[in-house]
């Protein structure tokens, strides 16, 4: 496929997953809503039932997140964040998709660690203190995003002078902190961070741009889906971005992306197949 600069497999867990086409990473939020809330079981077992939807929907991997991280919300303890994240974990562990978690925190890293995650997806690029010693004798693969400022504040404002320097800077010394721990190559993602303190501008630039801000040694992970960039082009609410964020997608794959982070798995798998086929022809 186009730009799609060859990179060795990637070590995660108990998969070793080939890069030689985009992966579609669902997206299993494990956070509040009108509905569960309040009901911990309640939450799990809708989570655990939208995560086995999109495994049958083409899913590759699942990316299980029990703290929100839209911008402007808060954080949750590490303790709550475990009780939303754990019983989804444990009923998927055996689904034959590989599963990450999107946790910021060392302490949730070890212990999800412990309970076969088989990647740790950071919005925090592992800064936090005992992020790198959490994970870097696993075998886990490890997201690590560029994030400027945290979600609470990161969208006031944000300025750059030169954006696709200065994050693929961030990337490129963030991936040389996780070797320096002794972390493999072949465990290492980078990801622009797409809406993590970046205007609609600075993102759109960013997804034209990706084969400069993430390089060639590491593979790429991508996530746009119904993000403010996707309305701040359309006019439509989050409820109503599913064309928006599938061009988003297929745009990122077509640059080379590697891991594609979505919300509607069976729209982006179809679409990445109709790419593929126009690219390669369709097998008799
Ligand atoms: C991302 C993420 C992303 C990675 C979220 C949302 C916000 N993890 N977690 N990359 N976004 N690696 O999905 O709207 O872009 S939460």
């Amino acid at each position: 496929m186009p730009d799609h600069a060859p990179v060795r497999p990637l070590q995660c867990g108990r998969f070793r997953l080939p890069l030689d086409r985009p992966l579609v990473m669902g997206i299993v939020n494990v956070t509040p809503d009108s509905f569960s809330d309040g009901n911990a079981h309640f939450r799990a077992d809708q989570a655990i039932a939208h995560a086995r939807l999109l495994l049958e929907e083409g899913a590759d991997l699942l990316d299980i997140g029990g703290e929100s991280t839209r911008p402007g919300a808060r954080g949750v303890a590490a303790p709550e964040e475990l009780d939303r994240v754990l019983p989804v974990l444990e009923a998927l562990r055996d689904c034959g998709a590989p599963l990450s978690v999107d946790t910021c925190k060392p302490e949730v890293m070890r212990i999800v660690l412990q309970h076969g995650a088989d990647m740790i997806n950071d919005i925090g690029g592992f800064t936090a203190p005992g992020a790198v010693a959490a994970v870097a004798d696993s075998g886990c693969a490890l997201c690590l995003m560029h994030m400027r400022g945290e979600p609470r504040t990161m969208q006031d404002a944000p300025s750059y002078q030169d954006v696709v320097a200065e994050v693929g800077e961030f990337l490129a010394a963030g991936a040389r902190r996780l070797r320096a721990a002794g972390v493999a190559a072949e465990r290492i993602v980078l990801d622009p961070g797409f809406g993590f303190g970046k205007t609609a501008a600075h993102n759109y630039t960013l997804l034209r741009q990706l084969p400069q801000v993430v390089g060639t040694r590491y593979p790429s992970l991508v996530g746009v889906s119904r993000k403010s960039m996707i309305g701040a082009v359309t006019g439509r609410p989050a409820s109503r971005r599913l064309g928006g964020s599938v061009a988003a997608a297929l745009a990122a794959a077509v640059r080379g992306a590697h891991i594609l982070r979505v919300h509607d798995v069976a729209d982006t798998v179809d679409a990445l197949r109709v790419w593929s086929a126009v690219e390669q022809g369709v097998r008799a």
